[in-house]
């Protein structure tokens, strides 16, 4: 299942972040655990259902559909707070980076309030800038980046006389750094010519950045946006970092309402713009508080918690990923057991029929002759990247 972490320093709302996301209406089959253990859960990634547009009603196995809206898993991981340091292995440093190695992509969790300094200790509302919380944290992993490369630097060296991309290779496909990443950071700095006998520091952090920078992509989510101090900071946030995703989120608000909805008090779908009580009569007073607050301060403000729309943006912005629907039965949209719609698969963009065969079933795969385009009900070209929301049924040898 495809991953992403949420970091940042400690007390800007993680966890709160991370028991909001994996609280779901349902669990699904083939994951019998929705929460797979404290720092692990399953969260969705959410798009518009194909179901409307051909107007059935789907039963899905591997994702679920909610209202027209199709939640595909995800893994999500809540990673221990990072404070100043932890690439030199200061508080639970060293266990964040192993964390952060297999994520494909990250969500960096902010405290847009400016109530906690650097290290995450509460100061008084609007008083620690938060761009400073995104500097230290991209400096983090870069320093860390750059330690693992200073260590084995002369092995490095020694081996680019034969390779350069495989030396660094070596030492970098462990953070799920890719070859091709390599070659372009060399490319694009300027370094591909030069010896890396005589690179120096800046060399090499300029080329961890770049690396870090594609190989590591980061969500902000600027949280606790309820609270007022956030506005500014929020503002200052998107402008600082016009190349970054910058997300208001209000994760305590999108958890107050999973479980109001899981209570069955309020009709709440997670990304909604709003809410719907069911019965006045069954909140109490402080209920019915609660939830004009976050109205008022979260849904009017903000158009949503944003919690949904970070996870969304990881994946379908910042990694580029679509949704596609493969069927066995064009007319009738079902799987062999004719579950309507059963499968929902978050891919890359650049994924073709055939590379879907063989992540569906390496059998599939080895079968594959071509495609057909559910919705024109012509072939789908081989060689042609799938499109989001396609529904496609795979053509196999017999
Ligand atoms: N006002 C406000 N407080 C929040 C929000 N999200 C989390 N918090 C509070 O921030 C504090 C730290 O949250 P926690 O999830 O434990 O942070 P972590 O250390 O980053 O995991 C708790 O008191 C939360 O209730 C939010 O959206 N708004
Ligand atoms: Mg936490």
């Amino acid at each position: 299942m495809h991953q992403v972490g949420l970091v940042g320093k400690p007390n800007v709302g993680k966890t709160t972040f991370f028991a909001a996301a994996t609280l779901a209406e349902a669990k699904i089959a083939p994951y019998p655990f929705t929460t797979i253990d404290s720092n692990r859960g399953i969260a969705y990634v959410k798009v518009r259902c194909v179901c409307r547009d051909f107007g059935v009603v789907d039963n899905p196995r591997n994702s679920l559909c909610i209202n027209g809206f199709r939640f595909v898993p995800v893994e999500l991981i809540d990673v221990a707070g990072l404070v100043p340091g932890a690439w030199e292995g200061r508080g639970l440093g060293n266990r964040f980076l192993d964390e952060l190695r297999r994520a494909p992509v990250l969500i960096h969790v902010v405290d847009a309030s400016g109530s906690t300094d650097i290290e995450g200790r509460p100061i008084s509302l609007g008083e620690h800038n938060p761009v400073e919380d995104v500097i230290f944290l991209e400096k983090e992993i870069d320093m860390w980046m750059k330690s693992i490369l200073k260590r084995n630097w002369r092995e490095i060296v020694r081996k680019s006389y034969k390779n350069v991309i495989e030396a660094f290779y070596e030492k970098l496909s462990g953070l799920g750094i890719a070859r091709s990443c390599i070659e372009e950071a060399l490319n694009n700095l300027d370094l591909a010519k030069k010896k890396l006998d005589v690179w120096n520091d800046d060399d090499i952090l300029s080329f961890v950045r770049y690396i870090r920078g594609k190989a590591k992509p980061m969500v902000i989510a600027a949280n606790k946006a309820d609270l007022p101090t956030a506005e500014d900071y929020i503002r200052e946030l998107k402008r600082k970092f016009p190349n970054l995703v910058v997300i208001p989120t209000a994760a305590a608000a999108e958890l107050a309402l999973r479980k109001a909805a899981k209570a069955k008090l309020i009709e709440y779908i997670p990304g909604d713009k709003d809410f719907r009580i069911i019965d006045e009569k069954k909140l109490t007073e402080k209920q019915m508080k609660a939830l004009e607050y976050i109205r008022e301060n979260v849904l009017k403000r903000w158009g949503s918690t944003g919690v949904q729309d970070a996870i969304n943006a990881a994946f379908l912005k910042l990694l580029r990923m679509i949704v596609v629907f493969p069927v066995e039965d064009e007319n009738k949209l079902t799987d062999r057991k004719g579950n309507v719609l059963p499968d929902a698969f978050l891919v890359p963009n650049s994924t073709t029929a055939r590379d879907l065969a063989y992540l569906i079933h390496s059998e599939l795969g080895d079968k594959y002759i071509g495609a057909l385009d559910v919705k024109t009900k012509r072939r789908y070209p081989t060689e042609s990247p799938l499109y989001h929301r396609q529904v496609i049924k795979i053509l196999v040898r017999r």
